[in-house]
């Protein structure tokens, strides 16, 4: 029994996983096992032998069980310390770096204007982009046969067959969302529409989405001196250096009289700046609101009138921002998405003091 005892408990303590353990296990204590075999010999002993043997073979069925559970969490837990000195983690590590997005310059520039108008009483008004062809065109003293239809180059949508229905089009100005505001609203009224709208165009300078700001002031007393104030002071805010504006006049059928407005700058080496320099850049469509379209409104022009304006957002964003190509603009290229665009937390960089 001392000569098993040793044996096994040796045998045990050499043992380099669970496996041998197990094996050992099955030799020693197992049905077959060794001791196990010793046991079955008691039935053949003298009950004095066997009061002896008996439980010194119990004693050492124990302590070779005892020494087998000992070894097996000795094991695990020197296997555990093994793979804790490989699988180590450095929790003192900067986090990876998650890339966060940028927003892009229309964003931005909407953005903008809406501030600046807004602290000149502007509110901002909203309406669909596929818009029935009255709002786009007939309420704007643009009739049916009115060559400024067939300049818009409009996306026409599709009708059913037998539908003889004018179709509806894809607005190509936010005017009608000033119609429908005067509508709802009536006079005196003062509100901006910024938004998207659609012709079918498309070179280096137009592409057949692109973005307006367009504005409306209507009120008893409204003139084109309050326009050019009003357009004088937003450029001045936008570009952070006042600016000089020249109207040009000009012909618009929803505006009489009608002007296009252009800002003061400069060309240096191929660049742009404004606000300096004896240089004239268009930027801006405009004009007192014609009597037809008030009316078409719903709005007395005996009693009302006013001015409305119209510039492209994504014009004025490449001359603020130096952006040299529209077409980028809209490519959704992430580069040009990382270079041109802003921080979420950046506030809008307009002058105050409006
Ligand atoms: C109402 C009545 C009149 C808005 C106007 C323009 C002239 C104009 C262009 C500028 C550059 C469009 O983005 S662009 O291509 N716009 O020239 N827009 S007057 O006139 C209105 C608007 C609403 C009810």
């Amino acid at each position: 029994m001392d000569d098993l005892k040793a044996k096994y408990l040796a045998a045990i303590g050499d043992a380099k996983d669970e496996a041998t353990l197990e094996e050992l296990r099955v030799q020693a204590v197992g049905k077959k096992g060794e001791i196990s075999l010793k046991m079955r010999e008691l039935g053949r002993m003298t009950p004095e032998e066997r009061q002896v043997a008996g439980p010194a073979l119990n004693a050492l069925k124990d302590e070779i069980n005892s020494a087998l559970s000992a070894k097996k969490v000795a094991l695990v837990d020197a296997a555990l310390d093994e793979r804790l000195k490989t699988e180590w983690l450095d929790v003192t590590l900067p986090a990876r770096d998650a890339r966060v997005g940028t927003i892009h310059p229309v964003s931005q520039v909407w953005e903008e204007c809406t501030a600046i108008f807004a602290d000149m009483g502007f509110s901002v008004s909203e309406g669909p982009q596929i818009e029935d062809d009255w709002y786009n065109f007939d309420a704007l003293n643009i009739p049916s046969h009115h060559p400024a239809r067939a300049e818009m180059d409009t996306f026409y949508m599709h009708r059913a067959e037998g539908d003889n229905r004018p179709p509806h089009v894809l607005r190509t100005h936010t005017s009608p969302v000033q119609i429908r505001a005067m509508q709802a609203q009536g006079a005196p009224i003062r509100t901006i529409s910024p938004g998207r709208v659609y012709r079918a165009d498309y070179d280096q300078t137009h592409t057949p989405m692109f973005h307006q700001v367009e504005g409306l002031a209507i009120d008893r007393d409204i003139s084109m001196a309050n326009l050019k104030w009003v357009l004088e002071e937003f450029f001045t805010a936008y570009f952070g250096t006042p600016v000089k504006t020249r109207f040009r006049a000009s012909h618009f059928p929803f505006t009489e009289p009608s002007a296009e407005i252009d800002i003061q700058c400069s060309w240096e080496g191929g660049t742009v700046k404004v606000g300096e320099g004896d240089d004239w850049l268009e930027v801006l469509g405009s004009g007192m609101v014609h009597p037809k379209v008030l009316e078409a409104a719903g709005v007395d022009p005996a009693e009302w009138q006013g001015f409305a304006f119209g510039m492209g957002i994504d014009r004025i964003a490449m001359l603020k921002y130096g952006i040299p190509d529209l077409r980028a603009f809209f490519d959704s290229d992430l580069r040009w998405l990382r270079h041109y665009g802003f921080s979420a937390l950046q506030v809008p960089t307009i002058r105050g003091g409006v």
